[in-house]
């Protein structure tokens, strides 16, 4: 009886010690401690010894059943573990996988740009304001003092819509984001600090034309503003937008009829060793337009039910395309529309990497 106990129980350790997985530690359960098992069996024969041999076999017996057991538990936790490391092994996400892999879309050079406007002039107190692209004749003409006679609002230049708004006023696409500057005047108290970015739509298709583009008009109004005020504000937001200091500006008087006085702001541009323009330098090789701006007329701050004596400001406004081709290097305005995914991708820009200012647009 000794030897068949002892026998047992080194058949039963190695049985457990041997099962590969948690199937088979469970038959190895079954077969020992199950109510066919075989130490089960031995139990059962207890009843029918006499006292002395129970006295002699049963704690044996009993001690089979708790090696056996212990056994298995221990067996049980190894086995446990293994099966959660090959799960942690084969189900990990790795967190610093480049998305490149991943993404299915990158950033538009508009887009960009736009944000990178939002962010320099957060920093000198705008806010971004926007306005409906569909506007009336009112707020995209009227109120900037552009008579009814001026070309901008003829047909060809203009989309008009065949309706009328319920005030009888026409309806087109604006033309500029300045209807949005006319809505934020006539809408909240100044003082006033906004850019406007957006579409614009004008009758107008040729390599350097399309007819929708991105414009981007800034806005302020307050006690006392100077042409020296805008000034400043043009060389802080050019020399931030190209990333460098030495870039000078040429201020040329010229008219437009929602400001006065006028004037168009041309940036300086040296040339590199292969002869390309690059915007910036101290003694510039010549220059190039880049936006037209101005103290606001007093007609238009009128039109918004202001006091031109008590609020003064200037006002400004430039191509967001011709700034995203000018910084980026981009010579085919036309393909910024084209949706080609070959050119999407060569001067997109991944969403999680975009440039900051800090960090600068590299080589
Ligand atoms: C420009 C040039 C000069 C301009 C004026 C206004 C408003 F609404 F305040 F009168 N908004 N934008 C403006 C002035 C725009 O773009 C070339």
């Amino acid at each position: 009886m000794t030897t068949d106990i002892d026998q047992l129980q080194s058949e039963l350790l190695a049985a457990v010690e041997g099962a590969a997985d948690l199937a088979a530690l469970e038959a190895v359960r079954v077969t020992a401690l199950g109510k066919q098992g075989t130490v089960t069996g031995l139990l059962k024969t207890l009843g029918a010894l006499s006292p002395e041999e129970r006295q002699t076999t049963g704690p044996r017996i009993h001690s089979l059943r708790e090696a056996v057991t212990e056994a298995l538990a221990t067996r049980k936790g190894a086995l446990d573990r293994e099966a959660l490391d090959a799960r942690l092994a084969s189900e990990t996400l790795d967190m610093s996988l480049p998305i490149g892999g991943l993404a299915t879309g990158s950033v538009h050079p508009v887009s960009q740009v736009m944000e990178e406007l939002a962010e320099i002039f957060a920093d000198l107190g705008f806010a971004v304001a926007t306005g409906p692209e569909i506007e009336d004749d009112w707020h995209n003409f009227t109120a900037l003092n552009i008579p009814e006679t001026h070309p901008a609002r003829a047909m060809h230049d203009t989309f008009y819509f065949d309706e009328v708004d319920g005030e009888g006023r026409k309806m087109l696409l604006r033309t500029h984001t300045s209807p949005v500057q006319i809505r934020t005047m006539v809408g909240q108290k100044p003082p006033i600090r906004i850019i406007a970015p957006g579409r614009t739509y004008r009758s107008d298709s040729d390599a350097t034309h399309t007819p929708m583009f991105h414009q981007v008009e800034g806005l302020v109004i307050d006690r006392g503003i100077t042409m020296g005020h805008l000034k400043w504000t043009l060389e802080t937001f050019v020399k931030a937008f190209f990333e460098r200091d030495d870039i000078v500006l040429r201020l040329r008087p010229s008219y437009f009829p929602f400001t006065e006085p006028s004037m168009e702001v041309d940036v300086g541009y040296t040339r590199d060793k292969s002869g390309r323009r690059i915007i910036g330098g101290a003694e510039p090789d010549g220059w190039m337009e880049i936006l037209g701006s101005g103290m606001v007329h007093r007609k238009v701050i009128e039109a918004c039910d202001l006091d031109p004596n008590e609020w003064q400001g200037f006002a400004f406004g430039c191509g967001i395309d011709r700034l995203a081709m000018l910084k980026y290097g981009i010579d085919d305005l036309r393909a910024f529309f084209d949706g080609d995914l070959r050119w999407l991708r060569h001067y997109g820009f991944a969403a999680l990497d975009v440039p900051t200012l800090a960090q600068g647009v590299g080589a």
